[in-house]
């Protein structure tokens, strides 16, 4: 008998739309590139998937939560979690025959795929777990990527070849937010797609296509508790937010997770120069830059407070940088605040 129940197209189409198909539809192409691409993206997201098993079971396992004792090469003393979403990073990569070498800001050199490996021809950048403070108290945190082609032959091992890049060279970038879901975000230079980790099929599925930032929002995101050490410039801005209706603070210590609430929200989020680290915290090759291609992609802004993040060129493989990025008019705004500050230091300059 006939029945008039019927399941919409679209949501069974959406069920099916899993990362892999979903990079290959935006690259309207099946050739080798694609597939890599696409296989890439594939492996990215298994990465995400043993991170986020371990993380949901972290508090009932031993050897899970907690300090390694061993200090990387950014000063800062590394946690479990830390090795081990590096150590799955490489495991996951190893044997694929896509990547040439793996740099992330837990090791010191890049990792490069050992001759008797497949080798292929991309990097991988990547910050396993960003904001692991947040680990050990069950809050959010993320993992940051980016994929780049090896240019030249890197014959000494330096990976001289990513100092002479700016951002604008990376082919993908994006994060997985480890939060109440497990949530994908990328861009491969057309748009901004989300994808959601259903537990129950153990694939990501599409949740929102060309996700686009707020021209303008509400939402300020920055560690106050810095402010003494900030740029006159910066403290004005703040000081502006403070005397203006319509902003409100928002602030994790995870950059993954207040990134992704203003890429959804807008508003702007400030990591820059303090007295003790001029260049601010965050890394460019793993942090910073991918986030910037993601959010420019998104039409938002990013910047260094002056030139453009996607601009600037590193001189070594964990150089740090201050971060404005956001909605356009917010990071315009902060970048007001800047120039006019820099203008008013020269014409004080010209009278001496
Ligand atoms: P991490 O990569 O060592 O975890 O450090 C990066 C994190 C970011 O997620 C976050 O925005 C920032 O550090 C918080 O730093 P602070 O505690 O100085 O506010
Ligand atoms: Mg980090």
């Amino acid at each position: 008998m006939a029945t008039s129940f019927s399941i919409p197209e679209h949501t069974l189409d959406r069920d099916c739309t899993t990362l892999s198909r979903h990079v290959l539809q935006q690259l309207h192409s099946f050739s080798a590139d694609a597939q890599d691409l696409s296989a890439i993206m594939n492996r990215i997201a298994l990465a995400g998937k043993l991170i986020a098993r371990r993380l949901s079971r972290a508090g009932l396992m031993a050897d899970v939560l907690g300090f390694t004792g061993e200090i990387n090469v950014q000063g800062e003393s590394v946690k479990k979690m830390d090795v081990y979403a590096n150590e799955v990073f490489i495991s996951v990569f190893k044997q694929s025959g896509l990547v040439c070498r793996l740099a992330s800001e837990e090791m010191e050199n890049p990792y490069y795929i050992p001759e008797n490996c497949p080798i292929g021809r991309y990097t991988l950048l990547y910050d396993p777990i960003d904001g692991s403070s947040n680990v050990d108290i069950n809050l959010n945190v993320g993992s940051i990527f980016a994929i780049r082609q090896q240019q030249g032959d890197d014959l000494d091992g330096t990976a001289s070849d990513l100092l002479q890049q700016n951002g604008r060279q990376q082919i993908a970038a994006g994060y997985i937010l480890y939060g109440p879901s497990t949530l994908l975000v990328y861009s491969i230079g057309s748009g901004v797609h989300a994808f959601i980790l259903d537990p129950s099929l153990g694939e990501f599925i599409l949740a929102q296509e060309n996700i686009q930032i707020p021209a303008h929002g509400p939402i300020y995101s920055t560690n106050e508790g810095n402010f003494w050490q900030w740029d006159e410039a910066l403290r004005d801005y703040t000081r502006y937010v403070h005397r203006h209706e319509g902003y409100t603070s928002r602030y994790s210590g995870a950059l993954v997770g207040d990134i992704h609430r203003i890429l959804m929200q807008g508003g702007v989020f400030l990591y820059p120069g303090t007295v003790k680290n001029p260049e601010g915290k965050l890394r460019l090759l793993y942090e910073t830059a991918p986030l910037a291609f993601l959010l420019e992609q998104a039409g938002g802004k990013a910047s260094d407070g002056q030139t453009p993040l996607l601009d600037l060129v590193p001189s070594k493989l964990h150089q740090r940088t201050p971060l404005v990025i956001g909605s356009p008019e917010d990071v315009a705004l902060v970048e007001s605040f800047i120039q006019e500050h820099r203008r008013r230091a020269e014409t004080k300059t010209e009278k001496v």
